[in-house]
Parts: C-alpha cells; sequence; structure tokens
C-alpha cells in the first residue's frame, strides 16, 4: 500500500506541484477580491456647494470602477498632513486633493511619496517654497478664460441696460493667494477694460475667506468709500464672494435693478436662482464640480492601479447660465460620465 502511493506520488510530481501552485494563487485572487482598492479625496472646504458635488462625482466614479471612496474635510495644515497618515493606515493607494494651503506643497508630496500614494491636485495647484507650481498633476478651471467671459457678460449686460458709465463702478471680489482666483478676477478685469469700462473705475476688495461672510465683510468695506456709485458690477473668485457682495449691497438699498453679479462655479447659486425674484446676482460661469471629481477620481485609481499617468495639466471650461437657464445645469450635475 505503503509502496503503491510512493509510486503514485513519482509519477505524478509535476501535476501535484502545478495543483499547489493553482491553490496558492486562487488563495491570493480571493484576498484581492476582497480587499477593494482604496482612494481618498481631500477638500478644505466640506461645507462648500462646490465640494460636496465634487464628492458626488468622485464617488460615482467609485461605483462604477468598483473601488473604495475615503472623504476627508481638510480645513487646516495639521488636518491634511494628519488625513495623509489615516489614508496610508488605510493601505489607500493614492489621493485627490484640493489643499486648504497651497503651500502646503511640499509637505503633501513627502508624505504621499514616502508611502508610495499617487496624488492628483483639483482646483488649486500646489506650489513649492518659492510659490512655484510643483510637477503635480493637476486639474483646474481654465481660469483666465473663464474670467474673460464673466467680465464680457457684464459688460453685455451694462450696455444692454443702457447705464450712465459715468454713475457705474465695478468690484472684484478678490482672493490674490490663490493662483486660480487672481487669474479669474484678472481674466473679468481684462475683458471689461477691453470692452471699453474705465479701468480706474474697478476697485477691488480682497477677502480673507472665499465663502459668503468674506465676501460681505470685504466688499461692505469699499461700498462705504464710494457712496456716490449708484450702480455697481460685481465678479470674484466664486460664487460666494459675489453673493457676500450682492447681500451687502441689498442692505445698502440696492436690488437687481442697480446691481449686476455674475459669479463662478454654479454649485451654490440653485437657491438664489430659484427665488420669485431677480436679485443683484445676475449669472455664474458654470463649471461641472462633480465632473472634476469624476475625472481626478479616475486619473488616480488609474495612475495607482495600472500605472497610467495622469496629464501633468487638464483645464476644464464654463459657461454662462442665468435665472433662465440654470436648469440645463442640473441636469449636467447629474453626470452623463
Ligand atoms: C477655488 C475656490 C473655490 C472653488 C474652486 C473651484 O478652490 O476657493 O471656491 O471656486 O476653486
Amino acid at each position: 500500500m505503503v509502496f503503491m502511493n510512493i509510486t503514485f506520488f513519482r509519477k505524478h510530481t509535476a501535476s501535484i506541484i502545478t495543483l499547489f501552485a493553482v491553490l496558492l494563487i486562487c488563495g491570493s485572487c480571493g484576498d484581492r477580491g476582497e480587499k477593494r482598492i482604496k482612494i481618498g479625496f481631500l477638500v478644505k472646504r466640506p461645507e462648500e456647494i462646490w465640494f460636496q458635488n465634487e464628492w458626488k462625482g468622485a464617488q460615482v466614479c467609485a461605483d462604477k470602477l468598483g473601488f473604495e471612496l475615503v472623504k476627508i474635510g481638510v480645513t487646516d495644515g495639521e488636518k491634511t498632513l494628519a488625513a495623509i497618515d489615516n489614508l496610508a493606515a488605510q493601505g489607500a493607494r493614492g489621493f485627490v486633493i484640493c489643499t486648504p494651503d497651497v503651500r502646503l506643497g511640499p509637505a503633501i508630496m513627502t508624505k504621499a511619496r514616502a508611502y508610495g500614494m499617487k496624488v492628483v491636485a483639483v482646483d488649486d495647484r500646489l506650489v513649492d517654497a518659492e510659490g512655484r507650481p510643483m510637477d503635480v498633476p493637476y486639474l483646474g478651471m481654465d481660469a483666465a478664460e473663464i474670467g474673460r467671459i464673466v467680465g464680457k457678460a457684464l459688460h453685455e449686460e451694462l450696455v444692454k441696460r443702457g447705464w450712465n458709465p459715468d454713475e457705474t463702478a465695478a468690484l472684484a471680489v478678490s482672493f490674490n493667494e490663490l493662483e486660480t482666483c487672481l487669474d479669474r478676477t484678472g481674466g473679468a478685469m481684462e475683458a471689461l477694460v477691453g470692452a471699453g469700462f474705465p479701468a480706474e473705475k474697478i476697485f477691488s476688495a480682497p477677502v480673507k475667506t472665499t465663502d459668503i461672510p468674506g465676501g460681505f465683510d470685504a466688499s461692505d468695506a469699499v461700498f462705504t468709500q464710494h457712496p456716490t456709485v449708484k450702480r455697481w458690477l460685481l465678479f470674484g473668485c466664486n460664487d460666494e464672494g459675489v453673493l457676500g457682495g450682492v447681500r451687502a449691497l441689498e442692505n445698502r438699498g440696492f436690488g437687481a435693478e442697480s446691481v449686476i453679479g455674475i459669479g463662478i462655479g454654479g454649485s451654490s447659486t440653485k437657491s438664489e436662482f430659484e427665488k420669485e425674484v431677480q436679485t443683484g446676482f445676475f449669472a455664474t460661469v458654470f463649471v461641472n464640480a462633480a465632473m472634476h471629481g469624476f475625472r481626478t477620481t479616475e486619473m488616480v485609481y488609474r495612475w495607482a492601479g495600472d500605472g497610467v499617468e495622469p496629464p501633468k495639466e487638464t483645464a476644464t471650461v464654463g459657461k454662462i447660465l442665468t435665472k433662465d437657464t440654470y436648469g440645463e445645469a442640473l441636469q449636467e450635475l447629474t453626470l452623463s460620465q
């Protein structure tokens, strides 16, 4: 009996080794199947609807491609670095980030590289210690062009309403610490001046925070300095800044008939456009935040999983929308990727 078994094993050694190899490989296949790839998505202002829409788009991508998305709000530098440690502890392979401070770039990348994680920056480009853009894939708005769309539309509306330029001034609710914001307001000024609006009648209200209260405080201080202006054109880095300016003017008795405000983004303007009456917030240049979320998450996933390196820079475009045409954008927000 024993003799027979030894003969059997001798005859079938190759087959037995193959069987064990298959069992081993299948065992690890099973493990891989259970442990889905994890990708992080870190945003600086989780309360801003823009970033919530980016997360929605990223989640659609994760569900479609079958990986796990870890969403973390990172409102300061400490939270950002802790979030990267946390992702590494969970075995995440990479992350998308809109950092609370672009100068955290070197610290973010040192950590990410040490953990072997892939990084794509969204909306705000990471910069090095000298303030130069870092060599990290970036997807963001074509900011100067979007700004020019704002400036052109402001001027067209001013002409359409037949406003007297002598009684009109323009205000940039600006945030010059961010390259993308500087380019947006710069583009709008360029288009306004290019269309014939006097450069000396364009004022700036630098905000401390890029939300509605930040826009309100900064613009209100400028309105106080110019009490003789009868009509205002408002533009800025995002919808929130312009909405802050619109609210500050409403407080001073300026309504839709004497204010033309045009924002950028479109995510936070739904409730404004759904109001029964037209306010001073006339339009926005809509950019699909959900698409930003979807595309950047997909980039990290393909890079970490299949080694497909994303393009160094991807610029997205915008479309002007008013109270009347906003519905179309909502359909786009439901994602067709
Ligand atoms: C920047 C702004 C945000 C949003 C984003 C696309 O990060 O701070 O409000 O406009 O770009």
